[in-house]
């Protein structure tokens, strides 16, 4: 079984995605997803200039191996951009297996541990109407657990708050509710720490008051705060009984959650933009964390996202793995089934792919009562379209980033 072909397709139905597909010499066909928004073409480089000319000839069944072989031999290790490589190489692996073996990728990783994976979906508005009719919105689309994001009195344009609020915005609707925009230059925000700390609670009082007590909400900071205001905020959103709060303080700093959690018992997830169960060492063995928020994609892929979930387990934190649109179809059905496989499972977000890239992605999941299964398709159960993929050519995009009212950049 060895790997004859290697391409890296790059598309944008509904946003750009970089996907490596491997074809092996009996004709089997695995896809990796290795999307890295508003840098996507830099991964591209890597893969066509330094990966794929190891692959052609190597064994594809031996997973492990050709994953050690990647990480270890480039010399220069981690990083998102190499990750995300190394990922699309892993889940194409995994996929192949999966095919070799007529069974779908969760039984290869010891079979179902649960029925489906309780999925979260994104609600936000610029005011409280807004934000209701949107999570109610989220409540008919099927949602069970609903994340909540929301203006801030005084800011104009803030992360998580969908195009529906803003809706003059050239492209929008063409972006799946993604910070992401198309164009040449990113976009501006502003930010102001304060105010929102001062506004936030306000909305989980009249949210629960609105939907009640039962409705897991969590609520994402994206790196804002420093871990005083961090702390300050969890300990604020205590009485609103928060399912979690992500990315509170940025992630680099690991100690800064030793200050969050000494004062607050509001249960904290972080790691979309880790790549490496490094990244997690102290986290985890310290208990400064109750979920994980890596995404196979920028992992490094299904296998080391599995190391990460057993040395996790040992301390009783779950998974809580990125899943927005900007992980593709691929990516996405990769930690389902290492959700569906693991102990440990916790939640997973799910932001829906637009139509166009469903047409050029065919999956075999299902999204059932509030509940993803990756279906029992063979391998990773998600079929690419070339063709159609061919009709959607790259186009520029940026993530947005933040000013304060002074001018200085901050955290995003
Ligand atoms: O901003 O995926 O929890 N979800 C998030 C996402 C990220 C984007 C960055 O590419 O924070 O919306
Ligand atoms: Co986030």
């Amino acid at each position: 079984m060895k790997i004859v072909t290697a391409d890296v397709v790059v598309t944008s139905p509904n946003r750009n995605f970089v996907t490596l597909r491997l074809v092996t010499d009996d004709g089997l066909v695995g896809l990796g997803d290795a999307t890295l928004n508003g840098r996507e073409l830099s991964v591209v480089a890597y893969l066509r200039e330094h990966v794929v000319p190891l692959l052609i000839g190597t064994d594809a069944a031996r997973i492990e191996d050709t994953w050690q072989f990647l990480y270890r031999s480039a010399y220069w290790r981690r990083g998102p951009v190499t990750m995300a490589a190394i990922a699309s190489v892993d889940m194409a692996l995994w996929d192949i297996k999966g095919k070799a073996a007529g069974m779908p990728v969760y039984q290869l990783l010891g079979g179902a541990s649960r029925k489906g994976l309780m999925a979260y979906g994104h609600a936000s508005g610029a005011d409280l109407p807004e934000l209701f009719d949107s999570i109610r919105h989220h409540q008919e689309l099927g949602y069970r657990s609903i994340r909540v994001q929301t203006g801030v009195p005084g800011l104009t344009k803030i992360y998580g708050i969908a195009s529906q609020s803003r809706p003059a915005e050239a492209g929008a609707e063409r972006y799946d509710h993604e910070p992401a925009q198309r164009g040449a230059l990113p976009a501006e925000e502003d930010w102001d720490t304060r105010s929102y700390l001062r506004h936030l609670p306000g909305v989980f009082e009249a949210v629960r008051h609105e939907f009640g007590p039962d409705l897991p909400l969590l609520h994402d900071g994206h790196h804002r705060m420093t871990p005083v205001q961090a702390a300050r905020l969890g300990k604020a959103l205590e009485p609103y009984d928060l399912f979690w709060l992500e990315d509170c303080t940025p992630a680099e700093n690991q100690e800064a959650l030793r200050v969050v959690r000494q004062h607050t018992t509001t249960p904290l997830a972080i790691g979309e933009v880790f790549n490496t169960v490094w990244d997690f060492q102290g986290l985890i063995r310290e208990q400064l964390i109750d979920y994980v928020r890596a995404a196979s994609t920028h992992f490094g892929g299904i296998s080391p996202l599995r190391k990460v979930m057993d040395y996790a387990a040992q301390y009783q934190i779950r998974s809580g793995f990125h899943g927005p649109t900007d992980i593709s179809p691929v990516g996405f059905a990769a930690q389902l089934h290492l959700g569906l496989a693991i102990h440990n499972f916790g939640i997973q977000e799910y932001m829906q792919h637009g139509e166009r890239t469903n047409r050029v992605f065919d999956q075999g999941m299902t999204f059932v009562d509030g509940h993803l299964h990756p279906g029992d398709r063979p391998g990773l159960g998600v079929e690419l379209d070339v063709d159609e993929a061919g009709k959607f050519p790259y186009e520029t995009a940026y993530l947005p980033y933040n000013r304060l009212a002074d001018g200085t950049v901050h955290d995003w």
